[in-house]
């Protein structure tokens, strides 16, 4: 038997494992739209699904600049997901784990009508636009990403907030069973929580992403739904959300409870106010050589025309 060595295959026989996965699931789904066709049933919803809806995505005209997106294996395999691991590569393995279909969202507390939905009910009632956008990480790394999701906004509308809804509440999964680090209690408290006040919920840039780079979101981004706030730092985009509550008092939320001094509720992206350990002032961005020169860090990861005026009255040095 000949063994060919690695170094003896080109570099075009050799199919990256995330390619190959995606091949995969488009030939199960032509199958599955085979079967359905002879037994004259529809296919699972998830199966049948034409590739087409997630990768011909309308663009949002949210900003008017145009980014160039970082390359979709990095962003796939550099991953913070402190449920599973603290390091950024395991995520992509240990998160496949995590059951996402069927998955509910309820929405409750301050509204008008408090409901369960089952994602897809949600997802088909919103027309889905592909949302690029900077992404800057409190460790002061950052990349560029093209999410496919809809304006919270809409989904808060639908359930009516009353005048008392001062801020919103996201809360993920639990589920100890396929993630270590609830399991073992480590480190964090679980499950993961995070928050917003209604003014940053409501504005037209914080959107729901399902999606990213044409397709449903993968497990290790986040799926099946995940919050995107890109003017803030990246821990507020909370992953795997199970609840929205709309409360009248700020949320406790994780980093926050962890380490204070460390962590604001607010969080917005600011070179100015240092972390305790480490400068904010500039970034790595992901995706590049060595070579690359590290991207300054913009107030606000330069979304301030459209955000900044939801802190004019506040000092955010103390606010931060
Ligand atoms: N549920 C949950 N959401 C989370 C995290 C997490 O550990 N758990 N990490 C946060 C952090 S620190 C960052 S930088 C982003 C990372 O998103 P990405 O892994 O898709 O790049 O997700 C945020 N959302
Ligand atoms: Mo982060």
């Amino acid at each position: 038997m000949i063994i060919k060595t690695h170094k003896d295959i080109p570099s075009n026989e050799i199919t990256d494992p995330l390619v190959f996965k995606q091949r995969r699931q488009i030939i199960k789904a032509m199958m599955g739209s085979l079967a359905a066709g002879v037994a004259g049933v529809s296919a699972s919803s998830a199966l049948a699904e034409p590739v087409s809806v997630w990768s011909n995505i309308p663009k949002a005209n949210t900003t008017g600049e145009s980014l160039i997106a970082t390359p979709s294996d990095i962003v796939k395999n550099h991953t913070n997901y402190y449920e599973f691991t603290f390091n950024k590569t395991d995520a992509t393995q240990l998160a496949q784990s995590l059951p996402t279909d069927p998955w509910s969202v309820e929405i409750s507390g301050e509204v008008e009508n408090p409901a369960v939905y089952h994602l897809e009910d949600i997802l088909s009632q919103q027309s889905l636009q592909e949302y690029i956008y900077r992404f800057r990480c409190v460790e002061a790394w950052s990349m560029v990403v093209p999410w496919i999701g809809f304006p919270l906004a809409n989904l808060l509308k639908m359930a009516k907030p009353l005048s008392s809804a001062q801020f919103v509440q996201f809360t993920a999964i639990y589920d100890p069973k396929t993630m270590p680090n609830q399991r073992d209690n480590a480190m964090l408290e679980w499950p993961y929580v995070e928050g917003l006040r209604i003014d940053e919920a409501m504005h037209h840039l914080t959107i729901l992403a399902a999606g990213m780079y044409g397709e449903r979101m993968p497990k290790q981004n986040g799926a099946p739904l995940r919050l995107v706030v890109p003017w803030k730092y990246g821990f507020k985009s909370i992953k795997a959300i199970v609840k929205i509550e709309l409360v009248k008092r700020p949320p406790v939320t994780t980093w926050n409870k962890y380490a204070p001094s460390d962590y604001g509720f607010y969080s917005n992206v600011n070179p100015e106010v240092p972390h305790p350990r480490w400068s904010q002032n500039s970034e790595r961005q992901l995706g590049g050589s060595f070579f690359t020169p590290r991207r300054k860090t913009e107030l606000f990861n330069g979304y301030g025309s459209q955000v900044a005026s939801l802190y004019s009255d506040m000092d955010l040095r103390h606010f931060f």
